[in-house]
């Protein structure tokens, strides 16, 4: 199991901020951000390297959700980043799909 398969199985804490069936956002551990969210498919699709067309709708309510949470969070007017860290060059840690919502600063660019 994938740690985030463990939080959808409510196995360990997070802090959860949205849910229904296909998908869960919680708050980062570790935030990079005032505002640092994943958003996370609960069917494990391990990067997105690995996602196949089948996938489009899940991928696209990703990322319609992620904007959902941006805006319950007061982020639509200030801003904010969508990640996707797929395989070793962009930094992957855990091997099951998520994007990162992160917010509530400005944040350079390019990213490092
Ligand atoms: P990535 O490096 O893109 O695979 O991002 C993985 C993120 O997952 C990283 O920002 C830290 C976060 N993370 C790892 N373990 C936990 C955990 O147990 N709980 C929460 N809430 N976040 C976690």
């Amino acid at each position: 199991m994938t740690i985030f398969e463990k939080i959808i199985a409510r196995e360990i804490p997070a802090k959860i901020i949205f849910e229904d069936d296909d998908v869960i956002a919680f708050h980062d551990v570790d935030p990079k951000a005032p505002a640092h969210v994943l958003v996370v498919p609960k069917r494990v699709i391990p990067r997105l390297a690995e996602a196949e067309d089948s996938d489009q709708l899940l991928l696209g309510k990703l990322i319609l959700v992620a904007a959902k949470v941006a805006r319950d969070l007061g982020m639509s007017e200030s801003g904010y980043r969508l990640v996707i860290n797929s395989g070793p060059d962009a930094g992957e840690s855990v091997p099951h799909l998520h994007v990162h919502l992160l917010g509530k600063r400005s944040l350079g660019w390019p990213p490092g």
